[in-house]
């Protein structure tokens, strides 16, 4: 079964709002086997208002052309081993202050609006690399869960272990996507499928390989991040 979201509801109205997105239907795919279509079925409030002042504020920055891309020079930086994630039986967490947690798969998540993007990937251990990403902007699955007006802080939870914690502005900014594409490709498990952070206003280390949950909260943890617990900076901005 597939669904598609009534006119009326207003989380579809600000997806494509936010998105810049216009006339395209978005479905969402599950037969009942995930909280999905309950959940879709629910939203029925707008983002909260702090976080849509937030998405008016927000500049896109620039970013490269297609033959700019450096295939070669992005080096995998795994700290400890490489997850083999069968991405069939993969789902992918957001909860935390929502009004409307959820579990998605990867068809899910491959039936919402597609962002590519060529940007620098800088690594504070002195490499850089022009790579494009595709993928679902975070902002987006944001607003599918319906974030309460307490949501100031997103953590991120990987399959190896890794986690890290992010600022919401930087979480929605338009350019900062769950990324399953790398150079047109889908991404290999080395560079984190099935679904990885990426975005070109934070550091290397900011950007989780094999996120499995992603979640929403008004506070900072003592626990920030796996390099950021081991004295790397927490905002990491670039
Ligand atoms: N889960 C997880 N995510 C991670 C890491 C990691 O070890 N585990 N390394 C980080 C660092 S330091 C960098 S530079 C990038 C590297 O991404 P790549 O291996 O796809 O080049 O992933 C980041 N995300
Ligand atoms: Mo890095």
């Amino acid at each position: 079964m597939s669904l598609i979201l009534p006119k009326r509801t207003l989380s579809r109205r600000h997806l494509l709002q936010i998105s810049g997105l216009s006339g395209l239907g978005l479905f969402l795919g599950g037969c009942g086997t995930n909280l999905l279509s309950d959940n879709i079925r629910q939203i029925s409030e707008p983002l909260n208002q702090s976080l849509e002042a937030l998405l008016q504020t927000q500049k896109p920055i620039p970013e490269f052309s297609l033959d700019a891309i450096e295939p070669d020079k992005l080096l995998v930086n795994t700290f400890d081993f490489t997850p083999q994630i069968d991405p069939a039986q993969f789902y992918l967490t957001i909860d935390g202050e929502v009004s409307n947690a959820m579990r998605l798969s990867m068809a899910d998540i491959q039936k919402l609006p597609l962002t590519s993007m060529v940007i620098r990937h800088v690594c504070v251990e002195g490499w850089a690399a022009i790579v494009q990403w595709g993928g679902i902007r975070l902002r987006d699955l944001v607003a599918l869960v319906q974030p309460k007006s307490s949501v100031r802080y997103v953590y991120f939870k990987s399959a190896d272990g890794y986690y890290e914690s992010w600022d919401i502005a930087s979480a929605v900014h338009p350019q900062t996507l769950m990324a399953y594409q790398k150079n047109g490709q889908p991404l290999s498990a080395d560079n984190g499928a099935p679904i990885r952070l990426a975005s070109p206003i934070k550091l290397g280390y900011k950007q989780s390989k094999w996120v499995t949950q992603i979640t929403l909260t008004s506070n900072l943890l003592p626990t920030k991040g796996y390099w950021e617990d081991q004295g790397y900076e927490w905002f990491a901005g670039l």
